[in-house]
């Protein structure tokens, strides 16, 4: 029998899902659908976008009005159904590497015009779908199918891109802390203007697998002992956050939204031309 969460916010004709056992994205997944359930959202009204990726799936599995674009255009294809439709909650799922790497101009563009959609990146630091391969997120000296000897490219911050970007609302959580994410989701949805939440996840067949990190326990294990919440940043030594990565809410502000701007310049031209 499913549970309400499975029952009112999934195709359930659609699973079991396809990802491999101990992938983290089902986690994050169930974390949006509790955060929908629990903002009260007209299910009509939301509209659920995605590119293309292991991530991307979540948009077929997730009973709601659902875009499965193409790679990297995910942020392209939402920003055209808001502005087209500003009544629609439009919440964009997608990984690190449709958003940060082939998408990445989309993503600087959305968090810049402020533009009312919540992006939520599944980050597993890798390229799963197409085999493994590094993508910006993957730390330095890491391994991947296209960086056998280990990346040598220096990894992007998703949330600090977006907060120098402009975005006004920028948290990060893990599938391990997965209150948090349900929590940053929620305030996300809520939130007027671009919201981002990435949600670090766990890849164990490639990344896990390419960087000898053991299995999917192991993998969301290190989470627990790696991420400490920004929030107790002053209280810490410099000893403290060696090797660790911070996450929580890192921005929250209030800023003009671009809909809302935009609707101004068409009343102004209304009223020149007297229509
Ligand atoms: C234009 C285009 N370029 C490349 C691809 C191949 N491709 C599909 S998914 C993918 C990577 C997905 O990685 P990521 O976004 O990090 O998501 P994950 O699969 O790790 O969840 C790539 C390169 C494609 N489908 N279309
Ligand atoms: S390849 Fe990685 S990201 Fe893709 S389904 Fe498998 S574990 Fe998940």
């Amino acid at each position: 029998m499913p549970s309400r969460i499975i029952k009112n916010n999934f195709r359930v004709d659609r699973l079991p899902h396809i990802w491999c056992p101990g992938c983290g994205h089902g986690i994050l997944m169930r974390a949006i659908a509790v955060a929908i359930e629990e903002s009260n959202l007209d299910k009509d009204k939301v509209c659920i976008v995605s590119g293309i990726g292991c991530s991307s799936r979540a948009a077929g599995y997730m009973d709601f009005n659902t875009l499965h674009t193409t790679h990297g255009r995910a942020i392209a294809f939402a920003t055209g159904l808001k502005v087209a439709n500003p009544d629609l909650k439009v919440i964009v799922i997608s990984g690190d590497g449709d958003a940060s790497a082939i998408g990445g101009n989309h993503l600087i563009h959305a968090c810049r015009r402020n533009i009312d959609i919540t992006t939520i990146i599944f980050n597993n630091n890798i390229y799963g779908m197409t085999g493994g391969q590094y993508s910006p997120t993957t730390p330095n000296k890491e391994k991947g199918t296209t960086a056998p000897y280990g990346n040598i490219d220096k990894a992007f911050d998703i949330c600090q891109l977006a907060s120098g970007a402009g975005a006004t609302y920028v948290a990060r959580s893990t599938v391990y802390h997965v209150n948090k994410m349900v929590e940053y989701v929620k305030k996300g949805i809520k939130h007027k203007g671009f919201s981002l939440v990435e949600g670090v996840s766990a890849c164990p067949t490639y990344y896990g697998r390419k960087n000898k990190k053991g299995s999917a326990v192991d993998l969301i294990k290190e989470m627990k002992h790696k991420f400490i919440d920004i929030s107790a940043k002053d209280k810490l030594s410099k000893d403290d956050v060696k090797n660790k990565i911070f996450m929580g809410e890192f921005k929250d502000v209030k800023e003009p939204e671009y809909i809302e701007e935009y609707f101004k310049i068409i009343d102004m031209f209304k009223k020149e031309m007297s229509i």
